[in-house]
Order: structure tokens, then C-alpha cells, then sequence
């Protein structure tokens, strides 16, 4: 008997051990998944997931897509090691420290949420909820957890409007006055370009996979022209490379137009059926010659002339405007001149011909529902983000002050113009500052409550496009570590603690996909969000890049489908797809009717005064490893980028007896921050570029938005970031 249950015992155990060690292998056993990178970048790459053990293990790129190909950037090609930094926020953390100090204390869910709706309350009875203002930006890109995910819950509290032009408001407003909401020429469609010119873009850091389409244009024999104030790496890789001073686009572009009337190479056809005020354009445009434009940019109107000309007889051709061209002062009336010029030449007649800007006009998304306008109550006063710092410190305003700032998606610290002034208003012991984030980024270094947010594979969403006419999806893989969660599930936590009842502040991630996108919308016809989970993206249904001729015969998305080379009655206002559509937030003076030149706020000829004592104009693009102040804390990132580095040009450096890999201060009146010196014949004597990211804990005193300005420019209320002067000396 005994030797009969020891027998069954050891064949009952053996059992059980195959049977877990099943369990187990099928546990281990690599899952994929479908991601959609979630960055602010053009490209929203799709993406394949790697999972093992509840665990992301790879990140490589859709080899299926036929857009971004299965390439990855150096930020996210190791995707997952940023899932795993040692530095990821896991715990909801209270302050224990002084501000700024990064003193915190681990502390509960619950207690996070209670302390910060308690406060808000608190600060609502005696302020209202204007004294909160809500601060987001595109850090995550999901149609969910992004941009406007929380608009809905700060709308219903009534807190003030941060109206967020951070990027390309300047640039949507001019091209719809222009052409309407036109996705204009596909990316994709620049394979069938023979000119190609890249009109304030670095697409080799910035938008790669647009690059990689240039790069075979360029081997079929297409000419690939860069318009850049610096020899950027694209503009290093081009067949011509033609570099206006900072802000001085706005001329060139006119210039161009004057030539290409004066040449006698307008499409009279195309310009007499599809556009409007044709003629107005011509007079206004006479005395704008090359050799003005030359005065002012900088450039031989010798260039100017061949690069109308090539323009207009080398067909098709396409132009790709990048968001730097709106950077200074005179922006929005820069891109008017620029959108013109494929109406003039007929360009738009040809697949791979015309002008792209952000193709996120034919995407179907149901900003109404996302953003809830109508829960704002009325006369709820607006306060841009870019004046953030200002705001603070009580100088845009003097009704209600700010008692409590929320920040997620955004890092206004390193990002924001005026840096020394936001640093200041955040260390107001009298501020309440929320943050939900990854990492103790700069901003989150001053929060009193921080929220630890989950990542990518952490979450489900479909990610936003700007930059290509797909829909991108990503699947949750796998749970957030330690006690981090979505932005969706954080802002849901606190609607409920604050009493707020509406059904969406309920939806799950799946409900607010059904309910975000127009799914029987023309150009999502076909595409369920079943069909994106089985097959991780979707192209549109607007043509293909090989027949899609938008503006063949016009049908511009204008009120009567013309090219409006003239806008009549026009007041200034704020495009842009991820802005609430309020119209309290409509700058509303009159828009000048014919694109012009308006001059930069700060330069030498400008604002001599000011070039006396800075006169240098910065620039201050993004860095090739970084996206935005992402990454710049990853040492791995950090060794592709290198440190902070300002690129001077000899003539500037020898007078002020800066050597080269010297420590410099680059500085004006509203700051300074330090770097080392790259002398370069990549920039013109009187430009300085420090590129953007750097983390201002890990700096010496501040960063290249130390120095730069609040000013909004002539449209849609963009920043003006190339339009700053400063002074550059050796460091002490
Ligand atoms: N690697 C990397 N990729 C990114 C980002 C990143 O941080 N890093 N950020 C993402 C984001 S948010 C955006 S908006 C896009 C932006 O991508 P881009 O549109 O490429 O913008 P920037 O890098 O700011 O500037 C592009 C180029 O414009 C030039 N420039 C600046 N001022 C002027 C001017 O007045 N005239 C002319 N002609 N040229 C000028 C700069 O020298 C620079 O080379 O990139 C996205 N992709
Ligand atoms: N001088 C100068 N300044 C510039 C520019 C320039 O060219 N020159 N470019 C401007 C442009 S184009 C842009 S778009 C802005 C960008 O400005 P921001 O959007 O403020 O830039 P990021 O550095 O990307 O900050 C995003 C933050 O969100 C966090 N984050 C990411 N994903 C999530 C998430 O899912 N949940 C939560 N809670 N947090 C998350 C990240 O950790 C990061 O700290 O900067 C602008 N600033
Ligand atoms: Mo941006």
C-alpha cells in the first residue's frame, strides 16, 4: 500500500512539474505587439512590441509600413531601455524638500488624489477655478493620453484656457487663410518630385522617413534645394543649399514671386481658374525684386532668380515646409508667400508637385469630443503657454492670479520661452504645482504632488500624425511598473474625487477611441479600430502617393475652393489642430490682405539699439538625439548628441578670443546659459545655434531658453524662438 502512494505521489508531483514548467514556457514565450511611437515628431512610426514575462523586451519598426519602413531613429530604436530607466517615476510622490529641491516622499494613490482636489477646491471657493491653469503639451502624442486628453476635465472645472501655440499655429493659420484645411502634397507623393525643396527643415533629425522618400526622389534625379540658416546635416546632404539670415524667409519668398512674375513663368491657366487676386499680387509684389530680397537675406538675387525659375519650369515640384519657418516675428505672413508659390506655377498640377504642410487636415478626429469647448464657461479668460512664465509671475494679468498649475505631457522649464521667469513664478511658495510625468524633469523638480505616468507599451491609443496620412495604432502590452498609470486613468481619478459626472470622464481607452475618431468619416472609410488592432495602421482613404492630385483643378479647401493670394476682411486668428476650438481665444485684429515681408523683432537691422549690445542672432533647433527635452537625461542619448555646444563662426569667435571646445556664456537680458564653442564655417559670421533639450539640472545655469523671448508673432500667436539676440563670451 505504501509503496503504491509513494508511487502515485511521485507520478501525481511529476505531473504537477511538467505542468508548471508549461506554464511557465508559455509564460515566457516572446508576445508581439502593434505600438505607434508616441513623440512629437512627423513620422509617427509604426512600431512591433516585444514582450516577455510582462515584460518589453524589444522595440523595432514595422517593416510592413510603406512609410516608415521599419526604421526606427536613434531616439526609440531602444524604446524599452527608456521603459526601464533607473530614474522612471514609479510611486506618486509628495514634496518633503524646499521647491526645487527634488525632495520627495512616497505617499498613496489615494492621498495623492485627495490632496490635490482638496486643494483645488480649497482654491476654487476662494478664487474660482480661473486660479488654475491646466499646462499640456505634446510629450505623449495618443489621441487618449495626449495633447487635448485632459481639456474635457479642465473645461468642465472652468479653469483658465492655456492656449498652446507652441508649434505650427503660425504656420496652420497662414496656410488656411491661403488654401484651407488641405492635406496638401502627400509625403509619400515626393518619389514623383524632379525639385524638391526643403524650406526650414532638418528632416535628417526631424523627419527621417521623409528624408528616406527625398533620398530616392534625389536617385530617380530629382534636385533636393534646403533653405537654411545654418548648414544643418540636411542641409550638408542637399544639391543646393541656399541660407537666408534668421527671419528673412518672408523676403526671399517675395522675391521669388517677383521673379517668377517679372520671368514670365506664372501658369496663367491655373492662376486665372483657380486662384484669387492674382493682380493685387503683381502690383504689390513689383517692387519686392531680387535685389531687395538680397539687401535683407543675405543672398546673391542672382539665387534668388534661379531658384524662381527652377521652381517654376522644373516640374513637378515640391516644397516641404518645416516648422522653423515660423519662428520669428514676421512668420505667419512668410508662409502666406510660401503657400502661394505652387498656385503661381501651376505645380499642384502634377502628382508629387505642391506644397506640404501639416497633412493632419484630412485625419478624422472629433476634436468637439475630445475637447468638450462647450463646457467652457463663458468669458473664461486665455492665457498662452509661451507666456507662461509672465503669467506667474502676475504680469499678463492682474485679475485672478495662478494658485495652482497642472503639468503633463510638457516640460515648460526647458521648452518655454523666458526660462528665468517661469523658474521663478514656479518657486512661489504660494503655488500649488501638479505634475504627472516619467521622470523628475526640470518642471516636475518644482511640483508639490508628482504623478508617475505609464508608456508607451503601457497603454492603449492611437497616436496623432502631422507628418503622414496614416492612422497609427498601440496596443497595451503589458502593465505600467510600480504604481504608474495612464494620463486617462489619472485625470479619471481626479474627475471623480472633484465630483464631476459626465460619462466621458468614465469612457475606458478603447471607449474613447470609438468615440474620438469619425469612423464613418470618408476618409476613414473601411478602417475600424478592429481592422488598426489586427493590422497596427491604416493608410486614409485620400488617393494614393501615386494618382492623389488634390488641387489639379483647384478644390482648395477655401470657401469658393481658390488659392487666395488675397484674403479680404481677414481678422488674426489661432489655427491649429490640436488648439481648443474657443473662440475667446481669437487674437481677432485684422490680417494684412497681401503676403509681405514683415521684419524680424530682433536683429541688426531691425533693432540696431538692441544689436549694440547683442549682436548675435540665435537659433535654436532641435537635437538629433534628443525629442524636445526627452532623452537628454539617457547618458546613451547624451553620447550620440554630445554636451551642449554653440556653433560660431571664425570671424565671430576670433574677435572675442573664444577658442574652439571653449566654454562659453551665450547670454542678453533675459538670461544665460553655457556651452562649448564649435567654430564652423557652418554658420555665417552673426548667427549662434545651440541646439534644444539640454536639462537645466544638468547645466551650469540655464538653457538655450534662458535667452529667448515670450513674443508672439504676426500670426496664430506663434513663438518666435529664431528671433533672439544675444552676446557670446568666454565663460569664467
Ligand atoms: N531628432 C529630433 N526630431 C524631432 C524633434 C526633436 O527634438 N529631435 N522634435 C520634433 C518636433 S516637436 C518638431 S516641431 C519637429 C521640428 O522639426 P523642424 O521643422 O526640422 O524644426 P527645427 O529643428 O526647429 O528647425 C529646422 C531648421 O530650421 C532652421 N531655421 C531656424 N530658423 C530659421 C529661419 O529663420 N529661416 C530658415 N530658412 N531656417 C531656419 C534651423 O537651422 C533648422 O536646421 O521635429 C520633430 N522631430
Ligand atoms: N528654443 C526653442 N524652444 C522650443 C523649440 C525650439 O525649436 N527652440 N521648439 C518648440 C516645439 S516645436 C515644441 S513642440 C515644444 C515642445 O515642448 P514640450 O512638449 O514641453 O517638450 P518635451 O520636452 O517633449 O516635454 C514633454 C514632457 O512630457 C513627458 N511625457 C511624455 N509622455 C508622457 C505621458 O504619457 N504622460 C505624462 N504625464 N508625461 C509624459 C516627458 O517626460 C517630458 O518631460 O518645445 C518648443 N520649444
Ligand atoms: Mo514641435
Amino acid at each position: 500500500g505504501d509503496h503504491r502512494d509513494l508511487h502515485l505521489s511521485i507520478r501525481r508531483q511529476r505531473q504537477m512539474c511538467i505542468r508548471d514548467s508549461y506554464k511557465k514556457m508559455l509564460k515566457s514565450v516572446v508576445k508581439k505587439g502593434f505600438g505607434g511611437c508616441p513623440h512629437d515628431c512627423p513620422d509617427t512610426c509604426s512600431m512591433i512590441y516585444e514582450i516577455k514575462d510582462n515584460k518589453l523586451i524589444s522595440v523595432t519598426g514595422n517593416k510592413d509600413h510603406a512609410y516608415t519602413r521599419g526604421g526606427l531613429c536613434v531616439k526609440v530604436k531602444d524604446f524599452d531601455k527608456k521603459h526601464y530607466h533607473p530614474d522612471r517615476l514609479l510611486y506618486p510622490l509628495k514634496r518633503v524638500g524646499a521647491k526645487g529641491e527634488k525632495k520627495f516622499e512616497r505617499i498613496k494613490w489615494s492621498e495623492a488624489i485627495k490632496t490635490i482636489t482638496d486643494k483645488w477646491k480649497e482654491i476654487i471657493k476662494e478664487y474660482g477655478p480661473q486660479a488654475i491653469i491646466p499646462y499640456s503639451y505634446l510629450g505623449n502624442q495618443g489621441l487618449v493620453h495626449g495633447l487635448n486628453g485632459a481639456d474635457a476635465f479642465f473645461n468642465k472645472m472652468g479653469a483658465t484656457v492655456c492656449e498652446r501655440t507652441f508649434c505650427g499655429e503660425g504656420s496652420c493659420t497662414a496656410y488656411l487663410s491661403t488654401v484651407g484645411p488641405t492635406a496638401g502634397l502627400d509625403v509619400e507623393s515626393y518619389i514623383h518630385s524632379k525639385y524638391i525643396v526643403i524650406w526650414a527643415c532638418n528632416s535628417v533629425s526631424t523627419n527621417l522617413h521623409h528624408w528616406a522618400v527625398i533620398k530616392d526622389a534625389k536617385k530617380k534625379g530629382a534636385k533636393v534645394v534646403v533653405i537654411d540658416s545654418y548648414k544643418s546635416r540636411t542641409a550638408k546632404a542637399a544639391d543646393w543649399h541656399i541660407s537666408p539670415k534668421p527671419g528673412t524667409d518672408g523676403a526671399l519668398a517675395m522675391g521669388v514671386i517677383n521673379s517668377i512674375i517679372e520671368q514670365g513663368l506664372v501658369d496663367n491657366e491655373y492662376v486665372k481658374n483657380y486662384t484669387n487676386g492674382f493682380d493685387e499680387l503683381r502690383n504689390h509684389a513689383k517692387s519686392k525684386t531680387p535685389e531687395w530680397a538680397s539687401k535683407i537675406t543675405g543672398i546673391k538675387a542672382e539665387d534668388i532668380k534661379k531658384l524662381a525659375f527652377e521652381l517654376a519650369t522644373v516640374q513637378p515640384a515640391g516644397i516641404r515646409m518645416g516648422v522653423a519657418l515660423e519662428r520669428h516675428y514676421g512668420g505667419g505672413q512668410t508662409i502666406r508667400a510660401v503657400t502661394c508659390i505652387p498656385a503661381l506655377t501651376g505645380a499642384w498640377r502634377h502628382v508629387g508637385g505642391g506644397i506640404t504642410q501639416f497633412p493632419v487636415w484630412e485625419h478624422p478626429y472629433k476634436f468637439d469630443v475630445i475637447c468638450r469647448p462647450d463646457l467652457i464657461p463663458e468669458n473664461t479668460r486665455v492665457i498662452n503657454a509661451l507666456q507662461i512664465g509672465r503669467a506667474l509671475l502676475g504680469e499678463t494679468h492682474s485679475d485672478i492670479p495662478i494658485k495652482s498649475m497642472m503639468c503633463w505631457n510638457a516640460n515648460p522649464v526647458t521648452q518655454s520661452p523666458e526660462t528665468e521667469k517661469i523658474v521663478k513664478g514656479l518657486k512661489r511658495e504660494d503655488l500649488f504645482l501638479v505634475s504627472a510625468e516619467h521622470f523628475i524633469s526640470d518642471t516636475a523638480s518644482y511640483a508639490d504632488i508628482v504623478l508617475p505616468a505609464a508608456m508607451g507599451a503601457e497603454l492603449e491609443d492611437m497616436i496623432l500624425s502631422w507628418g503622414h496620412l496614416y492612422l497609427t495604432y498601440n496596443e497595451k502590452c503589458l502593465d505600467p511598473p510600480g504604481e504608474a498609470l495612464p494620463n486617462n486613468k489619472i485625470f479619471q481619478k481626479l474627475a471623480e474625487s472633484m465630483g464631476y459626472k459626465e460619462e466621458q470622464f468614465k469612457w475606458s481607452d478603447s471607449e474613447c477611441l470609438e468615440n474620438y475618431v469619425d469612423w464613418s468619416a470618408p476618409a476613414s472609410k473601411g478602417i475600424t479600430l478592429d481592422y488598426l488592432r489586427k493590422n497596427g495602421y491604416a493608410r486614409l482613404n485620400v488617393g494614393t502617393k501615386d494618382d492623389r492630385c488634390p488641387h489639379k483643378e483647384g478644390n482648395f479647401a477655401t470657401e469658393d475652393g481658390k488659392c487666395n493670394f488675397i484674403i479680404k476682411n481677414a481678422k488674426n486668428f489661432v489655427a491649429g489642430p490640436f488648439r481648443q476650438m474657443y473662440e475667446g481665444n481669437q487674437p481677432g485684429e485684422p490680417l494684412p490682405e497681401l503676403p509681405d515681408y514683415v521684419p524680424p523683432a530682433e536683429s541688426p537691422n531691425t533693432n540696431p539699439e538692441l544689436a549694440k549690445k547683442y549682436p548675435l542672432n540665435i537659433i535654436s533647433p532641435k537635437s538629433h538625439a534628443f525629442l524636445n527635452s526627452q532623452y537628454a537625461n539617457m547618458d546613451s542619448k547624451m553620447k550620440v548628441q554630445g554636451e551642449q555646444f554653440v556653433i560660431i563662426n571664425k570671424i565671430d569667435a576670433n574677435t572675442r578670443g573664444i577658442e574652439d571646445g571653449e566654454n562659453v556664456k551665450v547670454y542678453n537680458d533675459r538670461g544665460d546659459f553655457h556651452g562649448n564653442a564649435r567654430i564652423s564655417e557652418d554658420v555665417a559670421p552673426g548667427i549662434v545655434v545651440a541646439t534644444l533639450g539640454y536639462w537645466r539640472q544638468k547645466s551650469k545655469t540655464g538653457t538655450v531658453n534662458s535667452i529667448s523671448s515670450g513674443l508672439l508673432a504676426d500670426m496664430g500667436n506663434a513663438p518666435t524662438f529664431s528671433d533672439n539676440l544675444v552676446e557670446v563670451e568666454k565663460a569664467s
